[in-house]
């Protein structure tokens, strides 16, 4: 968003420049087409960002002549969650459910797209870390809204403990990948970020039916953790396959050099991993009863 403490107008302005009711122009900023701030109570659209939205440009109305479906919904959440305006960024993900995305869409090509910009904009040192923890916690209340609608009614498929190991506090990721698990079929156990080793053999060992635990690392300063956290799994557990997953994971030999069992690159090709992991489990359970 662009500076809006010089030249900007009040929402009511901008509405009148742009020649529609307030209620329509409060609407493009509750969808992110409208870039705008709150300001003593008021929202304020500067006027670079009004001159761009006239011009259909990135955030611009061209959105209504086009397909909803590839319109900029990254880039629109982008904005609310760095506005700090959670009704906004649940707006954007209504508008883009109502034009066709899927759920998984909405996690891996809205939310995730979205706080991976703002990683980019907090590392070129554009906004302030504070920006990032109030966008955390607004991605993490979508998800808690979102999750429900995940859940597949039926018999699971099986079990996945999932979680962060101690000392990585991204527990986003946890979450979200635990929702894409369970649109699967399968049951999942988010223990979130900064797991204790023996909290995550604790969960494993207590989990009836668990098919693998699946450990999500996303800072490189938490490599050496995940690596210990595997060593404790092994020691406690067996037959259930350590899995390990994340931004920090660049390639499978980086992955099974921490001591996993398997490697997912990507949320989408996890659920698919499991599939196979519990084939197998199966197999050989048939094995042992035969012979
Ligand atoms: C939000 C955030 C935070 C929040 C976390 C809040 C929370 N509750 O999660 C807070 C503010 C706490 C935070 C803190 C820090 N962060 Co931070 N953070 C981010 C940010 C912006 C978004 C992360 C996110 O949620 N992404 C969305 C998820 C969904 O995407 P994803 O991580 O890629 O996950 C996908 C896959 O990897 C996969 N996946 C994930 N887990 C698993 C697990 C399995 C088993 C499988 C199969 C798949 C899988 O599925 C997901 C969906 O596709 C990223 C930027 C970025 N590019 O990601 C930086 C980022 C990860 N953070 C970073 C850093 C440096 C930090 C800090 C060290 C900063 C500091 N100096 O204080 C700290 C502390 C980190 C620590 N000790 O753990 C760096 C990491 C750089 C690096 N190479 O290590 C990043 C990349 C920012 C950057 N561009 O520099 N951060």
């Amino acid at each position: 968003m662009s500076d809006t403490t010089g030249d900007d107008l009040t929402l009511h302005e901008a509405a009148d420049v742009l020649g529609v009711h307030y209620m329509t122009a409060y609407r493009y900023v509750r969808l992110g087409l409208l870039p705008a701030a709150k300001a003593g109570g008021t929202w304020r659209v500067s006027r670079a960002d009004l001159d761009l939205f006239q011009a259909g440009g990135p955030t611009g109305p061209q959105v209504d002549g086009g397909s909803r479906r590839r319109a900029p919904w990254a880039e629109r959440l982008e904005a609310r969650l760095l506005a700090g305006d959670a009704r906004g960024a649940w707006g954007v993900i209504e508008a883009a459910l109502a034009a066709g995305a899927e759920l998984e869409e909405i996690y891996l090509d809205v939310l995730a797209p979205a706080m991976g910009a703002i990683g980019d904009r907090w590392e070129r040192g554009e906004l302030d870390v504070s920006l990032e923890h109030r966008a955390s916690g607004i991605a993490m209340r979508l998800i808690g809204r979102l999750g429900p609608r995940f859940v597949r009614r039926g018999r699971t498929r099986g079990a996945v403990v999932l979680g962060a190991p101690a000392g990585e506090r991204h527990a986003l990721p946890v979450a979200l990948v635990a929702d894409l698990l369970r649109q699967h079929g399968w049951e999942v156990s988010d223990l979130g970020a900064d797991v204790p080793d023996g909290s995550l053999v604790h969960a494993v060992l207590n989990t009836p039916d668990v098919v693998a635990v699946g450990v999500s690392v996303t800072s490189d300063g938490a490599l050496a953790s995940a690596k210990q956290a595997f060593t404790a799994l092994r020691a406690a557990t067996s037959g259930v396959a350590l899995v390990v997953g994340g931004r920090a994971i660049t390639s499978v030999e980086k992955g099974l050099e921490l001591g996993a069992d398997l490697v997912a690159l990507d949320a989408r090709g996890f659920a698919q991993l499991l599939e196979q992991v519990r084939a197998e489990q199966d197999e050989q359970r048939t094995d042992v009863a035969g012979n």
